[in-house]
């Protein structure tokens, strides 16, 4: 049988003019987790079309079977694949995100329908299709990533990617902030488990170059889990990154043996320094923690940060903005994410917001964390949003960078804070290029050099290894 693996793009990523590097970082690692069902003869294909054109016109070599990954951004996008190939009779297979969320509004565009994690129902959908029975609606409740197959790398187009190597080795995580896709995404199973950890090793092995990207919710989540995970990438020599909580940070003893085992860059979720606001969206583990001690811990052991904070909620007034990015570079922060507030559908936040009428719309292609979508409390949708493009502007400011840079003890610490926040948003129309030329791997080594702090790097094995 014949599949084909869509991930739709967002409208800005697919615009002729522009293409931001944050789309050609990670390749689409659900499709190829579930590209691992297949059996051997099945033949496969992924297409992102953040990286690559999608080309409808494949009445040559027609699919069986497209299954299309659905985000909130990319959901109208998604439903106008599904219905072009729907119309030529192939079998449509969406799941998701947002179908979890949605699941009505996806069947209309659909054959079957797919609601919550892969593992357990993807499987059985295949089945029951080459059996000639394919539900409409298949729903996930069984959740373990014990003896999952490997992950189909061999279909991701590698040189298409600065990060071909994103791993994750669990899913979801230990806490429930209102805002959060978590929540409603795994309802009705667990919400946070793990891979065993030689699974993960396996992996992790399997993996070629130097650089990792960790897209964990929560790598640190499970402490004995990760404990032991990085007591086996110890003497691994790999450069990683990863996301992780405060708490998690100022924990003893783990974070260092995260950077033992190569641990360069953490994202970190700060979401915002109001201790009313963590309150207002249930991020209670925030709560009471000290983010100066954090930073400093996480710098003194060689660890850049990305810091996220997210604008607008009702503790929020039209001070927030530079109040936040003044701290960020005073404490050093390398590089940082911004949202605007956005309550996607099935989370705790969109209920509160619709029950109270604060809605704006639903125009899923807005809920991009880039617009406001909800009548704020305490300033106007047109503050909260300028607010936010300002906050990016003064954040990647030169004097900003220089300033950031300059709170390292030491040249080489300066150097590399500058060089990665400089690389991240200065070079924009570089980026650009790179990746219209499709040469954006060229680029890992540099990316390898700076986490590793200018270090004297073992030549990256990813180099031989990249199909050109
Ligand atoms: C990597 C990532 C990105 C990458 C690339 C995405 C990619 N290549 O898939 C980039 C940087 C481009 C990105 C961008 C954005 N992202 Co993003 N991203 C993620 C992240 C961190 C990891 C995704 C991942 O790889 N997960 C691991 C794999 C194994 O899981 P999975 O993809 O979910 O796939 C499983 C299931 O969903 C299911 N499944 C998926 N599709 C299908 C289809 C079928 C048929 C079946 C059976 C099953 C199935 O099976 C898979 C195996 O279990 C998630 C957080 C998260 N934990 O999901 C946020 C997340 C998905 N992003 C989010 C957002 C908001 C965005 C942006 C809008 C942010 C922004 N302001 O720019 C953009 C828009 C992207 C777009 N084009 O629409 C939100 C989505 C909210 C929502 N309700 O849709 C998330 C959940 C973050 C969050 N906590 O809010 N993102
Ligand atoms: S800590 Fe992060 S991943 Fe976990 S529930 Fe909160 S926002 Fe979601």
């Amino acid at each position: 049988m014949r599949f084909k693996f869509i991930l739709p793009a967002l409208t800005e990523a697919t615009s002729p003019f522009f293409r931001p590097i944050k789309y050609s970082l990670f390749p689409p690692l659900g499709l190829a987790t579930l590209a691992g069902y297949l059996s051997p003869d099945d033949e496969a294909e992924i297409v992102d079309e953040h990286v690559e054109r999608l080309r409808l016109d494949d009445d040559a070599t027609p699919p069986d079977v497209v299954v299309i990954q659905v985000y909130i951004t990319s959901a109208r996008r998604a439903y106008e694949i599904a219905d072009h190939y729907r119309a030529r009779g192939v079998f449509v297979a969406l799941g998701g995100l947002h179908v979890t969320s949605l699941p009505d509004e996806a069947a209309a565009h659909a054959d079957a329908i797919f609601l919550g994690p892969g593992e357990d129902i993807w499987p059985l959908f295949l089945a029951d299709h080459r059996a000639g029975a394919a539900k409409k609606r298949y729903v996930s409740t069984v959740r373990t990533l014990v003896g999952i197959p490997p992950v189909r790398r061999d279909l991701i187009k590698r040189a298409l990617y600065l990060v071909p190597n994103s791993i994750v080795v669990s899913r979801g995580c230990p806490h429930t902030c209102d805002f959060c896709y978590k929540e409603a995404f795994f309802e009705g199973g667990a919400s946070f488990y793990t891979q065993t950890v030689d699974a993960a090793l396996a992996e992790i092995e399997r993996l070629p170059g130097r650089h990792l990207y960790f897209l964990d919710d929560h790598l640190f989540g499970n402490r004995r889990f990760a404990s032991a995970l990085f007591d086996g990438m110890k003497g691994m020599g790999r450069l990683w990154q990863a996301a992780g909580t405060v708490q998690a940070v100022l924990a003893p003893g783990l974070l260092e043996k995260a950077v033992e085992a190569g641990l360069r860059s953490l994202f970190v979720g700060f979401e915002t320094l109001d201790p009313a606001n963590l309150r207002e969206q249930g991020k209670t583990q925030n709560l009471g923690r000290d983010y100066d001690a954090a930073i400093r811990r996480l710098h003194s052991l060689g660890v850049m940060i990305n810091g996220s904070f997210v604008y607008g909620m009702d503790g929020d007034a039209a001070s927030v903005f530079d109040r936040t990015v003044d701290w960020a570079v005073s404490r050093g922060i390398e590089t940082a994410t911004f949202h605007i507030l956005t309550p996607y559908p099935g989370t705790a936040l969109y209920q509160r917001m619709h029950e109270a009428g604060r809605l704006l719309h639903s125009d899923w292609d807005l809920y991009d964390t880039r617009h406001v979508v909800h009548r704020p409390a305490r300033m106007s949708a047109t503050e909260l949003e300028e607010g936010y493009w300002r906050s990016y502007e003064r954040f990647y400011q030169w004097s900003s960078i220089w300033r950031g840079a300059a709170t390292k003890p030491g040249l080489a610490a300066g150097a590399r804070h500058f060089a990665y926040a400089a690389g991240w948003k200065k070079f924009e129309p570089m980026w650009d290029l790179v990746i219209r030329a499709r040469r954006v791997m060229h680029l890992r080594p540099a990316l390898e050099r700076v986490l590793a702090g200018f270090a004297p790097t073992e030549p990256s094995r990813s180099f031989c290894l990249e199909p050109t």
